[in-house]
């Protein structure tokens, strides 16, 4: 402990904490814009200045890097410190575009709250601005660096959380940005698409690709019938777009605000995913038999899919053939449901509200067609439903409850959890035990080790008369830490890997809010409460294993035949190449 003064007032902290946390921990809010504790810890914006007089001499210091020290006087809010982050905004603002009215980050933007705070209402500073023009070939995500403030938050959790490392500063001195090499598209390098840099990022530099005009024009469109499938994630996590306390649970406000858009079916992905766990399951039996790789790995998420393609193609034969349950939903939506109803899938049009903006990438994959037509058309993060929402003028909080349509909209409680990291293997265990030990024995529906926000959590499950290894990893540095074991010899027979962390409930395209508060912990404390309302949901829920759901038994009995039939591998499964 050192003993030391902020503001006049004695205080005592941790020798070695830095002057940012110990200052917010007490109540004095210091603005910073680069600082993200633990993942990044640079002082390189200098937003976060404070004076501190050490030594007999009184200097201005970055408190996200100045340690604790015995003795020190600390002023957080003198003139001078006030005053010097005042010019350091100014400076950003005076080479950042400023467009805000038309900026995706209007009033959601760290930068735009740092200027209101400061009362910065004149900037004294005029020079050059950046003038970059960026061509944004993929379908994920958009960058303009005009933008960017350099605040290297999106590079730090490129490497520091996803262990993916494709962002750097590119160019020098003013003409500075943090780009993929040689100032690539996104596309174009080993990025796979998570869009955790987007939730990193302060401003509108990094924001995902929109689809809503696409999907307005599909819906004003007569001659398109256009079908909605919602992640499990979202029922979690919309209403924070509206004000609503994390871990709200929105579900029939959701199904409702859908059906008040236009969308002429409104169904849940859950259901799609109650289908994976039935063919997961009797893929994983397969395998246990000796048919196909173990250990087993998830497929859904295709940000982690492409984490394996980029960094670990000696794993794609692990991965499950399963399509991800968003491409089974459309894959079923163009083919069972047209047939049944006869529609004519040419036009159709399947969209996905997903938390992710690699399902965007994933939508976009030539090996996810079906029967000559892509399975999903497009979709949107959770950030654009919400948007679409203010455009349509529903008031969100006063929707009703509703109910999503049948068949295609009945779920059970292990769809629903799909959505937080350790879902999918609880979910696939349910059912797998079900199958291999008989539906008479009472039945184990919680697999609590395999819950919370641990970057890897392990198990051994006995099934019948064997012992299985289990692992569940979320974020992608974390899946690397697990397959690296696993080429050190390590043997597991099912493992469950999100690239995002937390699993979907932290996906890149949920709703920024945490960073504007600048309680970094709350964004955890976030992802913990999102995973808590799947999970009252699907306690509440009368059927917790995937292969009781109606529908999934109706498909198979109307359409698939049986788990993994030729026609479930047609149009369920599918295979991935480096
Ligand atoms: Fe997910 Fe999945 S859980 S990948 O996180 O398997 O995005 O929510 O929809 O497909 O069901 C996302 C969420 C989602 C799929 C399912």
């Amino acid at each position: 402990k050192v003993s030391f003064w902020i503001n006049d007032r004695p205080v005592e902290a941790k020798k070695g904490t830095n002057l940012l946390e110990i200052c917010r921990a007490r109540g004095i809010d210091i603005p910073s814009l680069c600082y993200l504790p633990g993942i990044h810890e640079a002082g390189i914006c200098r937003v976060c200045l404070v004076e501190v007089e050490a030594g007999g001499r009184r200097t201005l210091q970055a408190s996200c890097v100045y340690p604790a020290a015995e003795g020190i006087k600390v002023y957080t809010h003198s003139p001078r410190a006030r005053r010097a982050r005042k010019r350091v905004v100014e400076l950003l603002l005076s080479e950042h575009e400023m467009e805000c009215p038309t900026c995706v980050r209007n009033l959601n933007c760290e930068l735009q709250r740092l200027a209101d705070e400061m009362g910065i209402r004149r900037i004294r500073v005029t020079g050059e601005r950046p003038r970059y023009t960026v061509a944004n070939k993929n379908p994920f995500i958009i960058r303009n660096y005009n933008k960017c403030v350099k605040c290297r938050r999106c590079e730090a959790v490129c490497r520091e959380v996803q262990g993916v490392n494709v962002l750097g500063p590119r160019n020098r001195g003013f003409e500075t940005v943090i780009a993929p090499p040689f100032m690539k598209d996104p596309g174009e390098v080993d990025c796979i698409a998570c869009g955790q840099c987007i939730l990193a990022c302060p401003t509108g530099a990094l924001t995902e690709r929109e689809y809503i005009d696409e999907v307005w024009r599909a819906i004003e469109d007569p001659d398109r019938f256009v079908v909605v499938q919602t992640a499990p994630a979202i029922q979690a996590t919309l209403g924070e777009a509206f004000g609503l306390g994390t871990g709200t649970i929105v579900r029939g406000k959701l199904a409702a605000a859908l059906r008040r858009l236009g969308f002429d079916r409104v169904f849940t992905t859950e259901l799609a995913a109650d289908l994976t766990v039935v063919e997961e399951a009797h893929e994983l039996l397969e395998r246990l038999k000796g048919h196909g790789k173990l250990p087993l790995i998830s497929s859904c998420s295709p940000g982690w899919v492409k984490f394996c393609e980029h960094f670990y193609p000696e794993f794609l034969d692990n991965l499950s053939t399963c399509k991800s349950p968003m491409e089974m939903f459309g894959a079923l939506a163009k083919t069972y449901y047209a047939e049944k109803e006869g529609l004519d899938p040419a036009k159709m049009v399947v969209v996905g509200i997903m938390p992710c903006t690699a399902k965007k990438f994933e939508a976009a994959r030539p090996e996810l067609v079906t029967r000559g037509f892509r399975d999903v058309d497009y979709v949107l993060t959770t950030r654009e439903l919400a948007r679409m929402i203010r455009q349509a003028g529903i008031r969100f909080d006063q929707l009703p409850d509703e109910e999503f349509d049948q068949p295609l909209g009945l779920s059970t409680g292990a769809g629903t959890i799909f959505a937080a990291t350790g879902g999918v293997m609880e979910a696939a265990i349910r059912t797998a035990y079900a199958l291999v030990e008989g539906e008479e024995l009472p039945t184990r529906l919680e697999f609590r080790e395999f819950r919370g926000l641990k970057g890897i959590k392990e198990a051994r499950l006995k099934l019948k008369d064997r012992t299985l290894r289990l692992a569940v990893a979320s974020g992608t540095r974390n899946a690397r830490r697990l397959l690296e074991r696993i080429k050190r010899g390590e043997k597991f027979h099912f493992i469950e890997i999100m690239a995002c962390p937390g699993g979907c409930v932290g996906g890149g395209g949920q709703p920024i809010l945490g960073r504007l508060n600048r309680r970094e912990a709350e964004e955890v404390e976030r992802r913990l409460e999102r995973a808590r309302a799947l999970y009252k949901i699907d306690l509440n829920k009368n059927l917790r294993r995937a292969h009781e759901n109606p529908a999934v038994k109706q498909i198979y009995r109307e359409f698939l035949g049986h788990p993994l039939s030729e026609k479930a591998k047609e149009i369920l499964h599918t295979h991935y190449t480096p």
